[in-house]
């Protein structure tokens, strides 16, 4: 089979879907660029000096690992010098960049939401990690950002996918006609279709989350959680326990293999720990986009009005029948509750 790099599958993309104009090609190409700096760096961390704390804390009060600061700095240099953006928001800033305000560089439609290295404290350990971006489009005309801008849930999203720098290095992405994989060919320097049109099998054998919660899961999840845990050759269980706690590996496992994923609420995170802009909303439109489903446990993620930008909400995402049948334990647990 010939090779087909990114920018051949995004032109070939082009003549099929003519409506889609090319400065989308150009904020993907962003995208691309960052994620190839970023695999060299990610590669060597072991060999430089790069490990190590910054010393500083993010936003998060998570204290920034050196590689974190250097996939922020990239990701933003890229898509701010593309020209297509007007809004660019990081997991390491508690602000999101309003362009349109600064005219160094021509401004665009685009707002792009990102985690520039998910799972930075594994990075010590050599556990796989990931960049995770999620693009809108505005919706205002003005000059400037207006408040609607900000009013989109995730089921706005134009386009949303992350890169996984693990064995190899990854760029998954959709733009709402279905989910491709394209694998960096390092020799040559180029992201080259490989999982074409990967679709999540809607059953899995393995469920991702970390037990060590389990004394703070509401009592649905607990129930669930045993469920996964019984014996029954039937149906294939005991499911196997798979955690890395990394989200975009234990994510692309199952995006691969099948399987479910979940951060419910807890004792210390009330609404969940993973965040609704840049973690969640990205890989529920994926997930939705290959035949998967994302929910908070209540409601589809991509259903949920965002309200400010670093908000954290419980994630259940993967196989579609696995998330379902959480949703139904949770349904079934709040109606069994006593209502006084
Ligand atoms: P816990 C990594 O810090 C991260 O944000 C995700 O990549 C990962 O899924 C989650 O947190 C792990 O959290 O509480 O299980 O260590």
């Amino acid at each position: 089979m010939s090779i087909q790099t990114l920018e051949q599958f995004i032109s070939a993309q082009q003549m099929q879907f003519p409506q889609a104009k090319g400065d989308f090609t150009r904020l993907l190409q962003a995208i691309s660029l960052a994620a190839k700096i970023v695999h060299r760096e990610v590669n060597k961390a072991g060999l430089a000096d790069i490990l190590g704390k910054q010393g500083e804390t993010n936003v998060q009060g998570e204290e920034q690992q050196k590689l974190d600061v250097f996939a922020d700095n990239h990701f933003m240099d890229a898509l701010r010098k593309v020209g297509e953006c007007c809004y660019l928001a990081s997991e390491e800033h508690e602000e999101g960049k309003d362009l349109t305000q600064q005219k160094q560089y021509a401004v665009g439609k685009y707002m792009v939401y990102f985690d520039p290295l998910d799972g930075s404290s594994n990075i010590d350990s050599n556990v796989s990690v990931g960049t995770i971006f999620s693009i809108y489009r505005r919706v205002s005309t003005a000059d400037g950002m207006e408040d609607r801008d900000f009013e989109q849930s995730g089921r706005s999203q134009v386009a949303a996918g992350y890169v996984i720098y693990g064995s190899s290095t990854m760029l998954v992405y959709s733009t709402g006609k279905g989910v491709n994989g394209f694998t960096l060919d390092p020799s040559i320097g180029e992201f080259c279709l490989s999982h074409p049109q990967l679709q999540i099998p809607e059953d899995g054998r393995t469920y991702s989350v970390n037990e060590s919660n389990y004394n703070q899961f509401s009592q649905a999840i607990k129930n669930y959680l045993q469920f996964c845990k019984e014996i029954d050759p039937k149906t294939k269980r005991p499911y196997s326990s798979r955690y890395i706690g990394s989200l975009v590996a234990d994510f692309h496992r199952n995006m691969i293999q099948g399987g479910l994923f979940l951060y419910p609420d807890t004792y210390s995170y009330p609404n969940g720990k993973l965040r609704l802009m840049y973690e969640c909303n990205p890989l529920a439109f994926i997930a939705e986009q290959a035949g998967g489903r994302a929910s908070t446990g209540t409601m589809p993620i991509l259903d949920v009005m965002p309200t400010e930008l670093h908000q954290r909400v419980p994630l259940i995402i993967g196989s579609k029948n696995m998330v379902e049948l959480v949703e139904q334990y949770i349904r079934e647990f709040s109606k069994a509750e006593p209502t006084f």
